[in-house]
């Protein structure tokens, strides 16, 4: 069903849009995919079609759709950064609501005009949900953000319901509570963890600062995450999803199980506390309930939050051994393992994933 169509990703170059990037290009389709800079293309997007131009370039959007006619659009292009938010508000506002509206208007005239009606998925996120007094939460969890981005995600996710329900659009959000790889940027905690507890065990290093450690969270595999957006959008009429593996750790549970996979027995004598890394307001747990993805989509999560942390770690170690930063073998854990016997001499020329700069 999927050979010859023509998927969008904006974003492509943060980590969900390289994870479904590959899922589609596998797949059969024809990929295209915009990020505001291209900066980190290589070596993960081989394959893709890649456009620069940020989201908020409403001009840019409607050039793009009207003459590649793509079938799905998979809108991942945001400031994903909760703990930034705060620091720029507004833009945060402009990139992750406004241009969303934008979009949705763009649909509709295209639809209108042309007769040209794509699906669409709008990336939202378990962080509409916030303080919200429901345990666990699910597509009927009423919205209670904590921050600009969970604001800016929920005026998002509204509106893409709205679109759906006034112009009969196929519109859907994919309510993804946290999902990790290794090629996580370390400005999120789970990276910001798994690189120094692999500096630390090859002694690089003896300390990692962090602030609260006592939010829970629902964290999953964003190589898992990706396929139930897909799947979002080859159902028979467009509705919204909860995405979660339904089980909870703290950060302090999330630290110890780093530590544990490098056989560090006493991981508090390498934590310190830094009241910078507090945020002006956090959401101290999420929890998803996904019963509708795994009834509708037949979606559940395959890989466990241990299995994704040791992978992230081994990414880490590999990384530190021989100074590359981004190498397509980090995606999969059979591919890590390949690269794991690896020096600096030799990474470029005998890892798999970076010989010839292609692994498919
Ligand atoms: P989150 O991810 O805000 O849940 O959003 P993040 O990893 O940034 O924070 C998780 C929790 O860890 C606490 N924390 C720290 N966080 C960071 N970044 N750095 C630290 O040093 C630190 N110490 C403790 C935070 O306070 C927070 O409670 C992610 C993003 O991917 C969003 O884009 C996405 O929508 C949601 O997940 C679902």
């Amino acid at each position: 069903m999927a050979a010859h169509r023509t998927a969008l990703i904006t974003g492509v170059a943060g980590q969900d849009g390289i994870y479904l990037a590959r899922v589609l290009l596998e797949r059969g389709y024809r990929v295209i995919g915009t990020s505001f800079s291209l900066a980190r293309h290589f070596p993960y997007l081989q394959g893709v079609e890649l456009i620069a131009f940020d989201i908020r370039n409403t001009d840019a959007m409607s050039e793009l759709l009207r003459r590649e006619r793509p079938d799905e659009i998979y809108n991942l292009a945001a400031i994903s950064s909760v703990g930034q938010s705060w620091q720029m508000a507004e833009k945060v506002a402009e990139v992750n609501g406004m241009s969303v509206l934008r979009l949705l208007e763009l649909l509709v005239r295209l639809r209108d005009d042309l007769g040209y009606a794509p699906r669409f998925y709008q990336a939202s996120s378990s962080e509409i949900y916030g303080m919200a007094d429901q345990q666990p939460q699910d597509e009927r969890t009423p919205h209670y953000p904590r921050s600009p981005y969970g604001t800016s995600k929920s005026f998002a996710h509204h509106l893409t319901v709205n679109y759906r329900e006034s112009y009969g659009l196929y519109a859907c959000n994919g309510i993804l509570f946290n999902h990790e790889s290794p090629i996580r940027p370390a400005r999120f905690v789970t990276r910001k963890i798994t690189r120094a507890v692999a500096e630390i065990s090859l002694g690089m290093r003896d300390q990692v600062t962090l602030g609260n450690l006592d939010a829970r969270r629902d964290w999953g595999s964003a190589a898992d995450y990706v396929e139930a957006m897909a799947e979002m959008l080859q159902q028979e009429s467009a509705q919204d999803f909860v995405i979660a593996t339904g089980e909870v750790a703290s950060i302090r549970d999330f630290v110890a199980i780093a530590f544990e996979a490098v056989g560090i027995e006493d991981p508090w004598a390498h934590v310190e506390f830094d009241a910078a890394y507090l945020r002006p307001a956090d959401v101290p747990q999420t929890w998803g309930r996904a019963d509708r993805a795994r009834s509708a989509l037949g979606w559940g999560p395959k890989v466990s939050l241990r299995e994704v942390v040791a992978h992230m770690v081994q990414a880490d170690i590999v990384r530190a051994k021989t100074g590359i930063e981004e190498c397509r073998g980090y995606m999969f854990p059979n591919t890590v393992n390949d690269a794991l016997g690896l020096t600096p001499a030799t990474h470029r020329h005998e890892c798999p994933s970076c010989a010839a700069g292609v692994a498919n």
